[in-house]
């Protein structure tokens, strides 16, 4: 190795040093934090907890279902969503319920202070506040001790979407899904007969270190809605699937998260097309990619998702990596003239733009967010803390919380 290259690494060495031990500190200044937005100032509180879930239900490749010891925020997987308008200023509170520490990165912030809550021991909590600068849908994550072990916590399920959304946006049906790994000590594997437990398992870091996830969880459990596939041979994948319901030709708006921790979703909508807005394309969210068939979705990232569904019938939202199809990756999508404005399975409704303007709730289910009384721009009252039924353990596996004032409250 010559000269060059060694100083080169040495400066390399030094330069990650520089960037990431402020970041593990806290929450250093940042002069992004000088450019302060000008929009409503929300609340809202995640709590970080570990507790046992359903991931996958009672079916032919998992008899008797699959239970799993999780990391969660609000008690379920995924976390809830988040919504806000661009330009708004949010205060986040982290509440530590469980025994390790736990941490948050919001991928929609910029900046250290912004983006970061740094470390919340058990028993503590931390809010920092959040500019919401860039339109789209952003995952957001724990970061586990200062990094450290965080490919776990995304793994055992701390993550969640924050929908920022832009000034100018179409009125449409909106949908929160998100994708996810899961590696799990107890799970014998697809179609070996071995994969039916009373145990709940914990993360495999082998089976996580070569890649090989067990499940790929749909809004927190495989096949959470799909009830069956196979025409000649019926395989039946969840008899209490719900399914998500359009009217047809009416605009839907799917925000869709992929927080890996490792494989990349293929996002595609069998009988479909659609319009992709990638929020993580820095002010390309007014540009729709248009007319597409699949669309990739990396680790680390949300993909707004716009479709119309032209003829009434079944479709079907899938990661058309067919690997992950047959571990969970699947959600049915009916067109029919019944569908209704607000019939969201439950936990996948998205606070709307004009919802938040009126003052309405920023999130769903137990902990919703609110407007402080007397914040210049939130014309409402404060929704307060919602129903506790976001705190699911052991029972349907996650994205369960209630969608709470979905009128206006002001
Ligand atoms: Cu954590």
């Amino acid at each position: 190795m010559n000269k060059a290259i060694i100083a080169g690494l040495a400066a390399g060495v030094l330069i990650v040093g520089l960037v990431f031990s402020p970041l593990f500190n806290g929450n250093p200044l940042s002069a992004v934090d000088a450019q302060r937005s000008t929009g409503t100032t929300r609340q809202v509180t995640l709590i970080a907890n570990e507790n046992e879930v359903m991931v996958a239900p009672d079916n032919a490749l998992h008899p008797g279902g699959l239970k799993y010891n999780a990391m969660t925020f609000n008690g379920t997987i995924p976390g809830p969503v988040v919504a806000v308008n661009q330009g708004d200023t949010v205060e986040i509170t982290l509440k530590n319920e469980g025994k390790v520490i736990h941490s948050l990165d919001f991928h929609a912030g910029i900046g250290p202070s912004n983006a970061l809550s740094g470390n919340v021991a058990a028993g503590e909590e931390k809010t920092w506040t959040l500019h919401a600068k860039t339109a789209g849908v952003f995952l957001y994550h724990c970061g586990a001790d200062g990094l450290n072990g965080v490919w776990e916590h995304i793994a055992n399920g701390m993550y969640g979407g924050i929908v920022v959304h832009p000034a100018k946006e179409k009125p449409a049906k909106e949908f929160y899904v998100v994708f996810g790994e899961i590696y799990n000590s107890e799970d014998g594997g697809l179609f070996t007969g071995d994969n039916s437990t009373d145990t709940a398992g914990s993360f495999d870091l082998g089976k996580f270190a070569t890649d090989q996830p067990d499940l790929i969880l749909t809004n927190g459990m495989a096949h959470k809605y799909v009830p069956s596939i196979g025409q000649a041979v019926k395989l039946e994948l969840n008899k209490d699937a719900e399914v998500f319901k359009v009217k047809p030709g009416e605009l839907t708006r799917w925000y869709i998260v992929n927080p890996g921790p490792n494989g990349y979703v293929a996002f595609h909508f069998i009988a479909g097309m659609m319009d992709v807005r990638d929020g993580s394309v820095r002010g390309n969210y007014g540009k729709p990619v248009t007319q597409d068939e699949t669309w990739t979705i990396p680790p680390g990232s949300g993909t707004v998702i716009e479709a119309t569904f032209p003829e009434a019938g079944l479709y079907v939202g899938v990661d058309h990596n067919m690997n992950h199809v047959v571990r969970g990756a699947a959600f049915a999508v009916l067109a029919t003239e019944d569908a209704t404005e607000d019939d969201h399975p439950e936990g996948t409704w998205v606070p709307s733009r004009s919802h938040l303007i009126e003052g309405g709730s920023m999130t769903t289910g137990a902990y919703a967010g609110t407007v402080p009384e007397g914040t210049p721009g939130g014309n409402a009252t404060s929704t307060g803390p919602a129903s506790s039924t976001g705190q699911n353990t052991t029972s349907s596996g996650g994205g369960n919380s209630t969608r709470t004032n979905s009128t206006t409250t002001g």
